[in-house]
């Protein structure tokens, strides 16, 4: 069944390509229309993910029955008062520092790998619903989207298709336990930007007192293309983590992606649920990268995080920011409540100190009042429609461009007065495809052109690459040539910082 929708892709691509080069013999790029507007190079983002892409930095929060028994999988077995906040949960806190920091949303764990979901569920008993202690009687997603609504973050949903408290998992009742689940969060918390369905599947576990092991082919077992039907049905907007839906694992949990980083990507050669750091250039489909990071010795609350040093520091969560956000990919970090239903205060000074660094690193971007021109620019009847100046006119939707069959060519930014540049940031027009494949950073000395070295390779950009020049260096010109491209490179965004 996999193979045969594949094979009807691969199909469906090839005769949209096909009338393309039997019309063009050297070129994807299209010469009819005056406007001279650039071909896009296949595949290309849907707007759900061109929308998701935007999101590029939001929280993930652990939080549930692990929170309180120090485990990292429950084993299904947790009473329901295990679930025992010692102060009400407060998601304004959460929702305040989370947006504080940059970040555009947050992912919560409504149901883990043990089964507890954290909402007022009709579809199983093993919820926060039943809870009797003073503060866990909540349905957590109800106050965290309302709040996130409130702040004007957007609200994602994790909901663990392993489920070891069911008595049914690994039978065929459980497959529409699970889809009801998912149809209640999708349906009574507003909009999802995103949900997550974990990899992990079966092995031990409680089962409703069965207590033993329990084995599935996820290929197969959850029926996930009805399920993905109701969801697109009922959030069109969300994206859907893994499972070859909206992005893929990198294939690490410390947030970061390759430093040549695709977003196109091939899941017929690769289709072992391993993830991928780097995607693949001859990629048949749009398939980018999200960066997961833990922050802390697990993903839950630890009672021994905060005195082990284990959150991470604020220059930690930095770095990781720029291996992840700075290399084409998302990320989503984790933040995992405490017991008390609090982000701690180790994790909000870090994270605090870490949005500090941010606007020190980013604040000021110096390109924005830089005057731009190109070695050539796209030809177009509508004026400057693909001119030098598009890359930092604080737009992505207007992009510099050069001619069909020009794979190289150079931009300088001319910043007025001699300035320290540390970081430049790059941008491409990705709604037509990911194109670049290699690029250099060089600056005036005042005499000639220095060209600098950078602390990652200079190959892919996509949708955002932040390359960090190896020594900051005072220069009145910044130069940018791309020395590689697929096809005619379309340039949206070079900021200089
Ligand atoms: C993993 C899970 O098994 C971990 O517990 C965690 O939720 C992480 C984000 O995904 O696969």
């Amino acid at each position: 069944m996999k193979i045969s929708k594949k094979l009807f892709v691969l199909i469906v691509c090839m005769l949209l390509v096909f009338p393309i080069v039997l019309g063009q013999t050297s070129s994807f790029c299209d010469m009819s229309s005056s406007e001279n507007e650039p071909q896009p190079v296949f595949p290309v983002p849907t707007e759900r993910q061109m929308a998701w892409h935007e999101m590029e930095f939001y929280a993930f929060m652990h939080f549930g029955i692990n929170t309180f028994t120090n485990l990292e999988w429950g084993n299904g077995n947790e009473s329901i008062n295990s679930f025992n906040p010692t102060a009400a949960i407060n998601v304004e806190q959460w929702v305040t520092e989370i947006k504080n920091a940059g970040m555009k949303g947050i992912i919560l764990t409504c149901k883990h790998h043990d089964g507890f979901c954290t909402w007022f569920t009709n579809t199983t008993a093993h919820s926060t619903k039943n809870n009797t202690t003073t503060y866990g009687n909540v349905d957590i997603p109800a106050l965290l989207s309302a709040e996130c609504r409130r702040q004007g973050l957007k609200f994602g949903a994790y909901i663990s298709p392993w489920d070891r408290n069911h008595a049914e998992y690994g039978r065929a009742g459980y497959v529409e336990v699970f889809r009801e689940q998912i149809r209640e969060i999708c349906t009574n918390y507003g909009e999802i930007f995103e949900m997550w369905f974990d990899g992990a599947n079966g092995g031990s576990g409680y089962y409703g007192g069965a207590n033993e092991s329990r084995s599935i082919d996820a290929e197969t077992y959850y029926d996930f293309p009805n399920t993905f039907k109701m969801i697109r049905e009922l959030q069109p907007n969300c994206a859907i983590w893994g499972w070859d839906q909206d992005c893929h694992w990198v294939g690490n949990e410390e947030g970061w992606a390759g430093e040549t980083s695709w977003c196109t990507y091939d899941n017929g050669a690769n289709d072992d649920g391993s993830g991928n750091e780097e995607g693949e250039e001859d990629g048949w489909r749009w398939l980018p990268t999200e960066c997961d990071a833990k922050n802390g010795n697990g993903w839950f609350w630890n009672t021994t995080a905060d005195n082990t040093g284990q959150i991470k520091t604020a220059q930690q969560l930095f770095n990781i920011y720029m291996t992840s956000v700075g290399r084409n990919s998302n990320l989503i970090l984790n933040f995992p409540p405490n017991k008390a239903g609090v982000l701690s205060n180790a994790t909000v000074t870090n994270l605090r100190g870490f949005k500090t660094l941010l606007d020190e690193a980013f604040g000021t971007d110096l390109a924005l009042n830089a005057t731009a021109s190109a070695s050539a620019e796209r030809s177009s009847s509508v004026a400057g429609k693909f001119a030098a100046r598009n890359v930092n006119d604080n737009s992505d939707d207007t992009y510099w461009a050069l001619e069909d069959g020009e794979t190289s060519g150079s931009i300088e930014l001319d910043l007025g007065s001699s300035r320290t540049v540390k970081y430049i940031r790059l941008g491409e027009y990705i709604r037509k495809g990911q194109r670049v494949k290699g690029f250099e950073i060089y600056t005036w000395n005042g005499s000639t052109w220095v060209k600098q070295s950078t602390t990652t390779a200079t190959t892919t950009i996509g949708h955002k690459r932040i390359v960090q020049l190896t020594s900051p260096t005072q220069t009145s010109k910044v130069k940018v040539v791309i020395t590689d491209s697929k096809v005619c490179p379309l340039i949206n965004r070079i900021s200089i910082y």
